[in-house]
């Protein structure tokens, strides 16, 4: 779909936006500690609902479209059973660079702000996508620290999670393990190949502690790389839409090599695109070595085009029914 098919966002600007989105986006100092000690927040009412009304009409859209595919491709991540007639996508891939509703919201000065705070001055996008779980048994992500993928030089990075639909118990709900980003950086092996997941019998993964992140259509969450999280398959009868933006501080720079979202890019091509990825402030050349563990995502299993690609060609072992 192109940016123009859709309706309003000329009139969204981040700028017309200010007036309803400071108020969420100024963390207090509780929320700051607890996202520091829990490695998660919640917040209710983040976007402002004619921003929200488009997200969602831009996602049933690209859900609608998605008919016309039969297979995984550049756009679109398929569940099992997807066909003209029943579309199920599990994602739609870099919603940032398909439709401007989605640098939007990232540009907003609720996400900026917010940003700031957890990140400090200079903040880079790392990679976005727009999670939108079918019902009727839409794909478990099995349990992860997003580090295990995407290890960088400090681990001062996160994940913005805008629901754009109502998330309850049956739709799948992101699950998050409190205080895991402060532990260790659990195996996501099997067999000696990266396979994107742990073992749910890790007894350090402590999965009984997990907390379900639910709540109503524009709400947020906020999860730190390394925490461990989750989530089961969506058993009611519509799709869970999951607006993730993975976004770090610019001088957090990414040490695997291929597998990161710079693969194949030449010195130039690295150097621009992390410009061009830039949410605030300035892109230095100076990363921030910081003393954090890490485990590196190799070997690759077979298929390395998606988390949920990963997971199964790595034969992850389940932890959802
Ligand atoms: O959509 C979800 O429930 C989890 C998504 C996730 O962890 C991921 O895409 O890395």
């Amino acid at each position: 779909m192109a940016s123009s098919d859709v309706s309003t966002s000329a009139m969204l600007s981040p700028d017309t936006l200010a007036p309803d989105t400071l108020a969420a986006a100024m963390l207090s100092p509780e929320q700051i500690a607890a996202y520091q000690t829990d490695g998660f927040l919640l917040i209710d009412n983040a976007i402002p609902k004619p921003l929200l009304e488009e997200l969602q009409l831009v996602t049933r859209q690209y859900i609608a479209d998605s008919a016309h595919v039969s297979q995984d491709n550049d756009l679109y991540d398929l569940d099992d059973g997807h066909c003209a007639d029943n579309p199920r996508p599990n994602r739609i891939k870099t919603p940032y660079t398909q439709h401007v509703v989605f640098q939007t919201l990232l540009q907003s000065p609720l996400v900026i702000t917010l940003l700031k705070q957890l990140l400090g001055p200079n903040v880079r996008l790392h990679n976005s996508k727009l999670n939108t779980k079918a019902g009727g048994g839409g794909t478990a992500v099995q349990w992860h620290q997003d580090w295990g993928f995407y290890p960088h030089t400090n681990d001062d990075l996160l994940a913005l999670g805008f629901m754009l639909s109502d998330i309850g118990p049956d739709d799948g709900p992101l699950q998050v393990v409190p205080g895991s980003h402060r532990g260790p950086v659990l195996s996501h092996h099997n067999e000696g190949v990266f396979c994107g997941a742990i073992d749910p019998e890790d007894p350090e993964a402590k999965l009984s502690d997990a907390v379900s992140l639910t709540g109503a259509a524009g709400a947020m969450s906020i999860h730190h790389v390394r925490t461990l999280h989750g989530s089961a398959p969506n058993i009611s009868s519509s799709p869970r839409l999951l607006l993730l933006y993975e976004c770090g501080a610019a001088d957090a720079w990414p040490i695997n090599g291929n597998q990161s979202i710079f693969a194949g890019m030449n010195q130039a091509e690295l150097w621009a695109r992390m410009q061009q990825n830039m949410v605030c402030g300035e892109q230095a050349a100076t990363p921030r070595l910081a003393s954090v563990p890490v485990r590196m995502p190799l070997p690759p299993p077979a298929d390395t085009s998606s988390l949920f690609a990963v997971q199964k060609s790595g034969a992850a072992k389940s932890a959802f029914a």
